[in-house]
């Protein structure tokens, strides 16, 4: 019943749970565009979409360890400098389906595109805290998000979480209000009429529907910050967890994905095969290096790397979106030998990935950062 107002989805989205309704974009569609469009980026909820009445009612209250509290409405907010930002957002539970392969895991199921890249435009987090008098400081401080949807983890409470407020006050953090994505008004799916993007950290702390901001004294105690999005040992399972021995993910590691070809693909010996994927790293570390094998991880060869106009990024650094992912190609000459594409990706500040699943498996299932291995059938 709680359902029953949910906005329409593009059909060509590849559904994981329909309530609440979790789906993400065919890769094919995922390397068509720099840019994600609205329709096709991936959509991870824990309850019904929020209704939104009256935005003119809508109101943003800014409290807890401030010295002047605040009371925002959305005028107020845009009122404010707008800053826009191309950012990546990926959930930490990418690729977790290939995990299960491994030994099961605990989750949506999610393929290779719980990601999207978006330029959201909105008011700086610091210009607002500012506001409410907050200056820069050193301390454990966080500031907490809190949202109105109504989720079962919370037992029925709003989704929250935080981020230090040392990062909340960066500049070159670039963590913003947005009420704008890809140009256009911020829609329901998105958080409508406000979320939180934090550029470089895991999708679960970029907070939709967002209507409470508070400067609390430590990390926030929800759900998603202290039992879930935490990353354990291969060793932990389900009958000797202790919660409380990790800390909240917070930026992403290096990631990888072969779009094209696809697991299966039929090819032709002799041909020429173009493969696509992209690349992405957290905390604003650019993508260095891709390397790409099609004979399963023996011989590499560097792929091509662009951001938005197509230009081949590898000599100009500097113009990198940092908070974006690149996209990248290569295109081989194929022979009749078996094809096993592999794709893997050096950061700016030369991580790797993973080259086994295995050695990363956790019981969340989260950061699955492996190398990613696309069998093909060659046809003569
Ligand atoms: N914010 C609220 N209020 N409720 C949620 O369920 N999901 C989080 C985050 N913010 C969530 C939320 C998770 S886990 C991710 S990965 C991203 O939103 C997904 O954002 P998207 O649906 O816009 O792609
Ligand atoms: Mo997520």
């Amino acid at each position: 019943k709680s359902y029953e107002n949910e906005p329409h989805r593009d059909p060509s989205l590849i559904v994981n749970s329909k309530e609440p309704f979790n789906a993400e974009t065919p890769p094919k569609a995922l390397v068509r565009s720099f840019v994600t469009p609205e329709d096709l980026f991936y959509k991870r909820n824990h309850g019904p979409i929020p209704v939104i009445d009256d935005p003119n009612n809508y109101r943003l209250e800014i409290c807890g360890l401030v010295p002047g509290p605040l009371s925002l409405s959305l005028q107020d907010l845009r009122n404010l400098p707008k800053h826009t930002v191309t950012a990546t957002l990926q959930c930490a539970g990418n690729r977790r389906t290939a995990m299960s392969k491994v030994r099961k895991v605990k989750g949506v199921g999610w393929a290779i595109s719980a990601l999207g890249n978006a330029v959201w435009g909105g008011a700086r987090l610091h210009d607002v805290l500012e506001l409410a008098g907050v200056r820069q400081e050193s301390s454990k401080r966080h500031v907490e998000f809190s949202s109105v949807d109504v989720c079962k983890e919370e037992n029925g409470g709003p989704y929250k979480g935080s981020i230090p407020l040392s990062q909340a006050m960066s500049p070159e953090a670039e963590v913003i209000l947005a009420y704008e994505m890809n140009g256009k008004e911020l829609n329901r799916d998105h958080g409508f009429p406000l979320r939180v993007v934090v550029p470089g950290v895991i999708g679960a702390r970029s907070v939709k529907w967002l209507t409470e901001i508070k400067v609390i004294e430590e990390e926030c105690q929800g759900f998603f910050m202290q039992k879930d999005f935490k990353m354990f040992p291969p060793t932990v399972d389900w009958d000797n967890i202790n919660w409380n021995s990790r800390r909240p993910l917070m930026d992403f590691p290096v990631q990888c994905p072969i779009c094209s070809p696809a697991e299966g693909d039929l090819v032709k010996a002799g041909s020429k095969m173009k493969i696509q994927g992209y690349a992405v790293s957290g905390g604003g570390r650019g993508i260095e290096r891709v390397d790409v094998s099609v004979d399963g991880g023996k011989t590499w060869q560097e792929a091509q790397r662009f951001q938005d106009d197509k230009e081949y990024i590898a000599d100009n650094p500097e113009k990198c979106k940092r908070f974006a992912w690149v996209l990248w190609e290569l295109t081989v000459e194929l022979t009749n030998s078996p094809l096993e594409v592999v794709a893997k990706a050096v950061d700016a500040a030369a991580n790797i990935q993973p080259e086994d699943v295995s050695s990363i498996w956790n019981l969340r299932g989260v950061l699955n950062t492996s190398w990613h291995r696309v069998r093909l059938n060659v046809v003569p």
